[in-house]
């Protein structure tokens, strides 16, 4: 099972490769006010997972610079995940809100849509 698991995970990271979307591309300064903005989210992912490829493919699609953590490489990260999210499910992203408040948002579908509506636009607020 293990095996076929490492082989799935190899072809869905070539397909990733393969076919790795376009960034979108925003003035310099429109860039540094998402780079600056998406600095406090950090994604809690696996390299291979499904979930995860599609995420991060949300972030290349959106041009965002998002600090990740691989929880199966980094037994830092996953501790971090389990004491701060509660579960140890990826992806996973940590939000921290201007007032410093932590959320930790599960689900791929979730993730993606709160990025996109974030950051889809040339100007990001
Ligand atoms: N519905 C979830 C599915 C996420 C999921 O099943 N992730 C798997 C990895 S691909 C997981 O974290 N499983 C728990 C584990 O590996 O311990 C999503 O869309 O994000």
């Amino acid at each position: 099972m293990a095996i076929i698991r490492f082989i799935l995970g190899k072809i869905i990271l070539f397909f990733n490769w393969l076919f790795t979307p376009k960034g979108m591309v925003r003035s310099p300064e429109q860039q540094a006010s998402v780079d600056a903005l998406s600095s406090s989210l950090t994604l809690y992912h696996y390299e291979a997972c499904p979930f995860c490829v599609k995420v991060r493919r949300a972030m290349k699609r959106l041009s965002l610079t998002i600090d990740t953590r691989d929880v199966k490489r980094e037994p830092s990260a996953k501790e971090q995940l389990l004491a701060g999210g509660g579960n140890l499910k990826v992806p996973c992203l940590r939000i921290q809100n201007d007032g410093g408040e932590v959320e930790w948002m599960y689900e791929s579908g979730d993730i993606i849509a709160y990025l996109e509506s974030r950051f889809s636009a040339p100007s990001a607020s």
